[in-house]
């Protein structure tokens, strides 16, 4: 496409252009630019967000392609207290979702966009959660006042011509409005409608509130879609393990925020694992639906990763390290007097001397973190080295196993298997994690998260759990359920297993299982492995005893676990599906 044509509307849609009309009207922007996804108007916006100082140019030479934002110092997380589910009933939302009359808060909103977008541009982005025909893919229009939000939504979707081409003349498409407003944390409401598959965000212009395809689309709109249409949108990675004979076995992981789902999605075997090999599908999200032929079949809506910087390095994730070495928008990292990022956890030499995530000048002795806990990179899913080329596939791939886990510095063996899906729904719904910097607030203590969801669930969670055992009835080759804890901790404070690369040792474990061709015993939490199920070979500082160790069930810890699952039972009670109380029951008996 040429530079004349840059802007000009590229849709003869009449719901997208009646949609953008309404908009203007009351945000009143100066110029609207319709975005069509191209290299051309890539080029031409990075230029401009960097006349206008809101994007840095990195170093290209070490950093080709990459650009460094810094955002406000309010706004450098997802804010849990400032999200709300309007549906139609408090009910509907549920007791662990703020809620408020949709009236009353489209109200309260028209009011912040009016006029909010007067001397700014407003940018239409088309994109697509999915890749290009698929039926699981959905169509959103999102409207923004903030070139960061255009240049990220490159990365993270797919946006343009795509977008207009799955959509076709349809009016089903989400309607997404964000204004940066003042980036004001008192003016600042991420807000989802799902009776009308509508997001408005104001008052932020930090990734997970206003990339709205990610969080608010792909999860909190998705799973109401998901639950009306038969289908689940899920927090999870989705991996592909390659075994040296070609097979290939499919699973989906749920973690909380920040417990490396980005790193266990491209982990790297360890080295006597000639010819295993590990593909990623996507790193965050995961929408499931079942397949013709009886099993759930899994796409990832996303096209880019959006992963937490401090902490990568070449042993946590070296293909993540290649990955962000381009085409990488950078925010809240720290930055070096050469125009390189730096981050604490990055390999390499500290910096003598750098300007922090604030732009403050930094120095080894300083005592505040470089970069920002939650800083992080938005990078193509194509610039990854093990991509897997069913990435794009539009039937998705054949979900072998589902795993859960948290980061548990206590209670959680390592590895275990549930007894079947019901009891998987369980230990999925009982899920506990210590809070990380991904949300604002309460970092390090235990908080229950089912299924990873508890920030992203656009519908009441009891519902949500039965939901998740309905489709039991509709999957008839349903996978197999798995727990996993990498992060339970020895007296001393030291984590039992090493991680990382190590992981593997654990999938491999889970995918013998899945295929039927290794052993387990049952213990009271569900199946696990026996010492000669498990491969230690060569694992340093890791023998029978510290298996012992990272598998024990203790029952002090246990008796805690159950009554703080309780709690969770108690605060969703109106609508916990029954079978979860059985299931705790049994737990109880055989603990
Ligand atoms: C994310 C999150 O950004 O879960 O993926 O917070
Ligand atoms: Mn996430």
């Amino acid at each position: 496409m040429s530079n004349k044509t840059l802007g000009q509307r590229n849709t003869n849609n009449p719901a997208v252009i009646a949609f953008v009309e309404e908009q203007t009207k009351l945000c009143q922007p100066d110029k609207i630019f319709w975005c069509d996804g191209s290299e051309a108007e890539k080029d031409a916006l990075t230029a401009e967000a960097v006349a206008k100082g809101v994007l840095i140019k990195l170093n290209q030479e070490k950093l080709p392609g990459c650009y460094y934002h810094r955002s406000n110092s309010n706004d450098v997380a997802r804010v849990e207290q400032f999200t709300f589910i309007c549906s139609e009933t408090r009910e509907e939302a549920g007791p662990t979702n703020n809620w408020a009359p949709p009236k009353e808060m489209y109200d309260k909103l028209k009011g912040m966009f009016a006029g909010s977008m007067k001397g700014r541009t407003m940018y239409v982005i088309p994109y697509l959660m999915g890749p290009l025909g698929s039926p699981l893919t959905k169509v959103g229009i999102e409207l923004t006042d903030s070139i960061y939000v255009v240049l990220s939504m490159r990365v993270m979707a797919r946006i343009g011509d795509a977008a207009y081409k799955q959509l076709s003349d349809s009016n089903d498409f989400n309607r997404g409005i964000h204004s940066m407003l003042d980036v004001n944390p008192e003016r600042r409401f991420i807000c989802h409608f799902p009776q009308d598959n509508a997001i408005l965000s104001v008052g932020s212009a930090y990734g997970g509130n206003v990339l709205l395809g990610k969080k608010c689309l792909a999860l909190r709109i998705g799973s109401s879609l998901g639950r009306k249409e038969g289908w689940m949108a899920e927090h999870m990675l989705i991996l592909g393990v390659e075994a040296p004979n070609g097979e290939k076995t499919y699973v989906a992981a749920a973690f909380p925020s920040a417990c490396g789902k980005t790193n266990f999605a491209m982990l790297i075997p360890p080295a006597h694992y000639k010819g295993w090999k590990i593909w990623t599908v996507g790193d965050d999200i995961c929408w499931m639906k079942p397949g013709p032929d009886g099993r759930l079949y899994a796409i990832n809506p996303e096209a880019g990763y959006f992963g937490v910087v401090p902490g990568t390095n070449s042993k946590s994730n070296p293909n993540a390290v290649k990955t962000i070495s381009r085409d990488t928008i950078y925010t809240n990292v720290a930055l070096t007097p050469d125009l390189d990022v730096w981050w604490e956890g990055k390999d390499g030499p500290v910096p003598a001397e750098c300007l922090d995530w604030r732009g403050n000048k930094w120095t080894p002795e300083s005592k505040e973190k470089a970069a920002h806990p939650n800083s992080r990179f938005a990078v193509p899913m194509t610039n990854n080295p093990v991509l897997a080329p069913e990435a794009s596939d539009p039937k998705g791939v054949p979900i072998s196993a589902i795993i859960f886990g948290g980061r548990r510095a206590t209670t959680m063996p390592l590895i275990f298997e549930t007894f079947d899906w019901i009891h998987g729904v369980y230990v999925g719904a009982t899920m506990g994690s210590e809070m990380t910097a991904a949300a604002v607030g309460g970092a390090g203590q235990v908080r229950r998260d089912p299924m990873a969801m508890l920030p992203f669930c656009g519908y009441d969670m009891g519902d949500y759990f039965r939901h998740w055992l309905r489709m039991r009835k509709i999957v008839q080759n349903p996978p197999r359920i798995f727990h996993v804890n990498w992060f339970r901790k020895d007296d001393q404070g030291n984590f039992i297993w090493p991680g990382f690369g190590e992981n593997m040792r654990v999938l491999k474990w889970i995918v013998d299982r899945c295929h039927g061709r290794i052993g387990a015993e049952e213990s009271q939490l569900g199946w696990v492995p026996r010492l000669q199920d498990f491969d230690l070979a060569g694992l340093s500082g890791f023998g029978p005893e510290q298996f012992a160790r990272a598998q024990a069930i203790k029952a002090d810890e246990w008796k805690q676990e159950v009554v703080s699952q309780e709690e969770l039972f108690i605060s969703l009670h109106s609508t916990l599906p029954k079978e979860l109380g059985y299931q705790r029951e049994l737990l109880i008996s055989r603990l």
